[in-house]
């Protein structure tokens, strides 16, 4: 029976061994996840700042014109009443603002043809750089926007994104930055009534959402 005092030792003594494993394990894991945590942290923190991380969340508007988005689905409700905010009225002198979230305000514009010409003034009402956030109005038959739109990104911002003696573009204005505008004034004699045509920013990417209607009317 004298073994049995050694023996029952022995089996504190491994059964002690084994805590002493448990506990190390339990702490080196408790040590891990808390350097990932600290890890996770850090790396959070400061990819914010990197140059390429989180880039949506950084060139995300600070605010969105609730009320324009509103205001279109309103008019595409088939209301006369609104669709008209968007719509210029019928004038030869013609005046359209572009900001810094591509946007035009006016989807529409509507021309005598009786106008001896027209001029169109485009006022940039962001602060954005033209190189960055540049607006100008192109105007082409509705047939050649897109053609003239996919060209123009080719003809770079030193000629104004628009293509050089290209016909199909109707009249344009030069690229502008935030709080410029500009003027074109071009004659309508050629226009007809009966076709269709678009205006748009032909700034590279622009020409998606920033386009509109060009109507002559008798
Ligand atoms: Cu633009």
């Amino acid at each position: 029976m004298s073994d049995s005092g050694i023996g029952f030792s022995v089996k504190r003594f491994v059964i002690f061994i084994v805590l002493c494993a448990i506990a190390i394990l339990v702490f080196e894991g408790m040590g891990e996840v808390g350097g990932n945590m600290i890890k996770d942290q850090v790396s959070r923190t400061t990819s914010k700042f990197h140059p390429e991380k989180n880039v949506e969340d950084r060139i995300k508007p600070a605010f969105v014109l609730e009320d324009k988005v509103a205001v279109a689905s309103a008019a595409s409700d088939s209301d006369a009443s609104t669709a008209d905010l968007w719509t210029a009225e019928d004038s030869c002198e013609q005046v359209i603002e572009g900001n810094d979230m591509l946007q035009f305000n006016i989807k529409e514009m509507k021309v005598s043809a009786a106008c001896a010409s027209v001029t169109v003034t485009l006022k940039h009402t962001g602060v954005m750089a033209a190189e960055i956030m540049g607006h100008n109005w192109v105007l082409s038959s509705d047939a050649n926007f897109m053609p003239v739109a996919t060209a123009a990104a080719g003809a770079g911002l030193e000629n104004n994104y628009v293509p050089v003696g290209d016909d199909r573009v109707l009249a344009s204005t030069a690229i502008i930055g935030g709080g410029q505008e500009i003027s074109v004034t071009f004659s309508i004699q050629g226009l007809s009534a009966a076709n269709a045509y678009t205006f748009f920013c032909s700034f590279p990417g622009h020409y998606a959402i920033m386009k509109g209607a060009f109507k002559v009317i008798d």
